[in-house]
């Protein structure tokens, strides 16, 4: 038989080699070490598989974070299952959108929503994680493991959901090849070893949080300090016993603004990562200046991994996100795909064995966004530098970025516009200082109709996770639009720049 291309018997590799070293420590408690990883895994998998699971059969997970949420995406991918998480903010209105287009065979979902997810789930098994209670996963755990699944590097390991342009997410296709050459590029880059020490605070429901740093700290044997929320004094304390952290801008200024941090309180720390929104040059200089360390910041999207990263050793220039990682190509390019020349701004594409397998269920959308000669278009707007640097400048996507977190208002103006007494809304990403953006809608009334900012952010309570909310409601007579007829957000945005103060 070749070899297994199943990133898990990579991770299980690692492993072996690490003994009864600590891999996760919650609380200064070890929950679980690298021994024990083989084991837990493939009991949890043998119990997946009791229950149905299949190779290729999607699992969709909405959880709350946990070891054992660690510990199940390790035994549904190690089983061939393709594991599909869900941010733990999405109402049981996008559940139930996320489930039909997944069908999956098994759901695994919080206690307190299992009666409502098995209304809508069909013939899918629904599970809990819970510790103690009906119908959890960690009961009935057979004494046998499962074997890690032969897979190919083509096979599936994950659906990532990405909300799209056109209102409703798109599940990316991730490989086992696409995820484990992005994981082995930044160990390289990153100078991952098995001397590190991860700080875990990112959710594990996306890119970043589940593959970014869990997989850094599985592939390196690295043990990890795992936190469940954000508690910025808890982290800095963490600094003391550990080497990498990895977050969002959101999390550099909540630490910035904490008096204990100090460069004596980052103790044996030797990497800060940011990625996933924009860091601005400020808040990296402000970071540098408490702590002696520069952030090293990096850029990616859920359907490539990491794209480019500042280097380790070189400059990290604030502002920039570095160079296309290795074994990936980056190209600046117009609409149509023509290469511009070097500092001129137009669309960032990839290509590399990064790139995932296309969007699920969707070959036109996957047709529209990855090129004959297999480039993918990221609706990002950077500039390259003639040594390679490339500087992103702005999104051709309508895209929000709050903490971290993405949001396509495309999604939030579909619900307003199906709200009564409304002609028309355009939602945009106002500046803020925690969130780098926030969301605001401007509404525009139909003639005569009364319409109030409260009800409107009352009717997509239940339909639109929290996070997607607006903060602010401004209704108007119209929208801006210009000569084409397009809403001009633009105008918009530095009309109400002022707006949250
Ligand atoms: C929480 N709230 C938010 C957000 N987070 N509102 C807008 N944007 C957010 N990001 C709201 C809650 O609904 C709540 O509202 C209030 O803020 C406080 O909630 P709480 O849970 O206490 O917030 P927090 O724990 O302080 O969370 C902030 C956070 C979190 C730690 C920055 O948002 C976070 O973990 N962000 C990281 C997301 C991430 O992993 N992104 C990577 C995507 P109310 O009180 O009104 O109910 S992967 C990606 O983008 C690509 C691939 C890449 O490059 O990495
Ligand atoms: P997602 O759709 O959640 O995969 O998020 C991917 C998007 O996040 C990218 O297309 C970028 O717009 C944005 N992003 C990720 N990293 C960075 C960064 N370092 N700076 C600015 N934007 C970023």
């Amino acid at each position: 038989m070749s070899t297994n291309a199943n990133i898990v018997a990579q991770f299980l590799a690692v492993a072996a080699q690490q003994g009864s070293k600590p891999f996760l420590v919650e609380g200064g408690e070890l929950l679980l070490s690298f021994a024990d990883l083989d084991a837990e895994t493939g009991r949890l998998a043998a119990r997946l598989a009791a229950l149905g699971g299949r190779p290729g059969e999607r699992i969709v997970v909405q959880v709350d974070k946990s070891p054992q949420n660690v510990l199940l995406y390790l035994a549904s991918v190690r089983l061939g299952m393709v594991y599909v998480p869900l941010n733990t903010a999405y109402t049981a209105a996008e559940l139930a959108y996320f489930i039909g287009d997944a069908e999956p065979a098994v759901v695994v979902c919080r206690p307190q929503d299992a009666a409502s997810v098995r209304e809508l789930a069909g013939s899918a098994q629904v599970v809990t994680l819970s510790t103690a209670g009906d119908g959890t996963l960690l009961d009935n755990i057979p004494a046998d493991p499962s074997p890690v699944a032969q897979r190919s590097a083509d096979d599936l390991a994950a659906i990532l959901y990405t909300s799209g342009t056109t209102g409703r997410s798109k599940g990316a296709m991730l490989s086992h090849g696409n995820l484990l050459s992005n994981a082995l590029t930044l160990k390289d880059y990153w100078h991952w070893s098995s001397d590190d020490v991860l700080i875990h605070i990112l959710p594990i429901y996306h890119v970043h949080g589940l593959f970014v740093a869990l997989h850094g700290a599985l592939l390196a044997g690295a043990t990890m300090l795992f936190h469940r929320g954000f508690d910025p004094a808890q982290i800095i304390v963490d600094f003391s016993r550990a080497s990498v952290l990895m977050g969002v801008p959101t999390h550099y200024t909540r630490l910035t603004a904490m008096d204990e941090l100090t460069p004596d309180a980052c103790g044996p720390m030797r990497l800060f990562v940011s990625g996933s929104a924009p860091l601005l040059a400020d808040a990296h200089l402000r970071f540098e200046e408490k702590t002696g360390h520069r952030i090293l910041e990096r850029y990616g999207m859920t359907e490539t991994g990491m794209i480019c990263s500042n280097p380790y050793e070189g400059d990290r220039v604030a502002g920039t996100v570095g160079f296309a990682l290795p074994g990936e190509e980056v190209r600046i390019c117009d609409e149509s795909g023509e290469a511009l020349a070097k500092g001129e701004p137009g669309i960032l594409e990839v290509r590399g064995p990064n790139v995932f397998k296309g969007y699920w269920r969707n070959s036109e959308k996957t047709a529209e966004d990855i090129r004959a000669d297999g480039f993918f278009i990221t609706g990002d707007v950077a500039t390259q530098d003639t040594e390679g640097r490339v500087t992103l400048v702005g999104r051709a996507k309508d895209l929000i970025i709050s903490g971290g977190l993405n949001i396509y208002p495309k999604e939030i103006e579909e619900a307003i516009d199906a709200l009564p007494g409304i002609e028309e809304s355009a939602v945009i990403g106002l500046p803020d200082a925690d969130f780098g953006e926030a969301v605001v809608a401007i509404v525009a009334r139909r003639k005569g109709a009364e319409v109030q900012e409260e009800a409107i952010k009352a009717a997509l309570q239940g339909q639109l996770a929290r996070f997607k909310q607006p903060r602010r409601v401004v209704v108007v007579d119209a929208l801006p639009r210009n000569a084409m007829g397009k809403v001009q957000k633009a105008a918009l945005r530095q009309e109400y720049a002022g707006l949250l103060g």
